[in-house]
């Protein structure tokens, strides 16, 4: 049976986790940040070393691949991605990337041809924490998201996706041009858990079922600037206390079930003295459920809510994605918990709380994803970690999940459709 070569790929981790490491076990690696486009250099180089042909899309996503036999056969796509939060793990995303590397790496050492060339995409700007909205390179990929938009978003310094980009890319060495929507035949995501299930249950491979919805908003809380000693109570515009009291009846009005989830992940207020009180509070709401119909009835409470006034402050409420849940393709799980069965790995199908690339694919071609568990559920920290024994067996499914894959859309002439030259 085909296996990846394990210590290579361990060793590539180890690389990779130079690149904006935080020293605690974690890494701070920005979208097209020069830690992220680090990696993303260093990852090319292995590629151009390996033969294998690079392109890039106009959002800067980066695909490499594995030519096949057929001319016109449509690309099998895996694929995950670089940047972290900030800071954030060291195998969220990044994970996904090598298996995905070494499952080419692998089909090369051992002269594996498929009909159909295979691809590696590394998607841009998947946390969506230094340019919002999160997942915002396979939005744009899958059309969900207009480039210029995502191209004009802007981080705290004021720099554009766009320069960003320019700049990175200017560090990445020759690059093919590639459309958006490129057309393939199947998408399959290796990456961490997230979350504690797996690790409960002792099991060390998951096959998701799909992926929760998501919708995020930015809130102004606008009031006025006055002096905290001579101002009374009742002529206050407050946005701080605003802001407080909004959060609090969105969170009364919202958390009514246990699957919902609700976070105020920033908040920030000015003019931000001691002695002033606040004008000004931008806050953001990151709203997840698995229903679409309740996460559409979550978002018209959020709009209602917010709408009055709040201690006489002004609220300005915007809406920066509104993602539905969505399944993946049937198909594409069973090959995937063929491939477990096949190595006699035990398993479970269990859906995504967080999202991922894989859930703009899905409205692209048949899609799934692969998870392995990660210690306490822990992600997006310093403490963020998962097993090298997991990380391979992980991978080896990848491996054999996508040879299934090939086999299944091949167009071969002999009877083993993927076969060694
Ligand atoms: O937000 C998410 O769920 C992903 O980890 N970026
Ligand atoms: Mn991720
Ligand atoms: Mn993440």
């Amino acid at each position: 049976m085909l296996t990846i070569d394990a210590q290579r790929f361990m060793r590539r981790h180890e690389s990779l986790a130079k690149w904006g490491a935080t020293g605690k076990g974690g890494v701070n690696r920005p979208a097209l940040s020069a830690d992220e486009t680090g990696a993303r250099r260093e990852l090319l180089d292995w590629a151009r070393t390996r033969g294998f042909a690079i392109y890039v899309d106009p959002i800067g996503n980066l695909f490499v691949r594995r030519q096949g036999r057929s001319a016109n056969a449509l690309p099998i796509r895996m694929g995950s991605h670089l940047d972290s939060q900030m800071p954030g793990g060291n195998y969220d995303g990044v994970y996904g990337v090598l298996a995905a590397f070494e499952v080419l790496e692998t089909l090369e050492d051992n002269a594996v041809a498929f009909d159909a060339p295979l691809e590696l995409i590394v998607w841009n700007n998947e946390e969506g924490c230094r340019f919002s909205p999160t997942t915002m390179g396979s939005a744009v990929h899958a059309g969900s998201l207009p480039l210029e938009q995502a191209l004009c978003a802007v981080d705290s310094e004021g720099v554009t996706v766009g320069r960003a980009l320019e700049r990175s890319l200017h560090l990445l060495g020759s690059l093919t041009p590639v459309d958006l929507g490129s057309p393939c035949s199947g998408y399959i995501e290796a990456h961490i858990e997230q979350g504690p299930r797996l690790e409960a249950l002792g099991l060390s491979v998951g096959v998701v079922s799909g992926i929760q919805g998501i919708a995020q908003f930015v809130f102004e809380v606008e009031g006025e600037e006055a002096h905290a000693g001579t101002t009374p109570r009742d002529k206050r515009k407050d946005a701080l206390r605003g802001a407080i009291n909004l959060v609090e009846d969105l969170a009364l009005a919202i958390e009514h079930d246990d699957d919902v989830r609700f976070t105020v992940g920033k908040f920030e207020v000015a003019p931000g003295a001691i002695n002033t009180v606040p004008a000004k509070v931008v806050f953001t709401v990151d709203l997840r459920h698995p229903d679409s119909e309740e996460l559409a009835r979550l978002v018209q409470v959020v709009q209602v809510v917010s709408s009055s006034l709040r201690l006489r402050c002004r609220v300005h409420c915007r809406q920066i994605l509104n993602s539905p849940p969505i399944k993946f393709d049937a198909a594409v799980t069973a090959v995937i918990s063929e491939s477990c069965a096949k190595a006699g790995i035990d398993t479970m199908t269990l859906p995504s709380g967080a999202t991922h690339d894989a859930k703009h694919m899905a409205e692209l071609c048949p899609s799934g994803m692969i998870f392995i568990p990660c210690r306490d559920g822990i992600s997006h920290s310093d403490r963020e970690y998962a097993s090298a024994q997991d990380m391979i067996q992980g991978a080896n499914i990848l491996l054999a999940s996508i040879v299934r894959l090939a086999d299944l859309t091949s167009v071969g002439t002999s009877d083993q459709k993927h076969e060694r030259v």
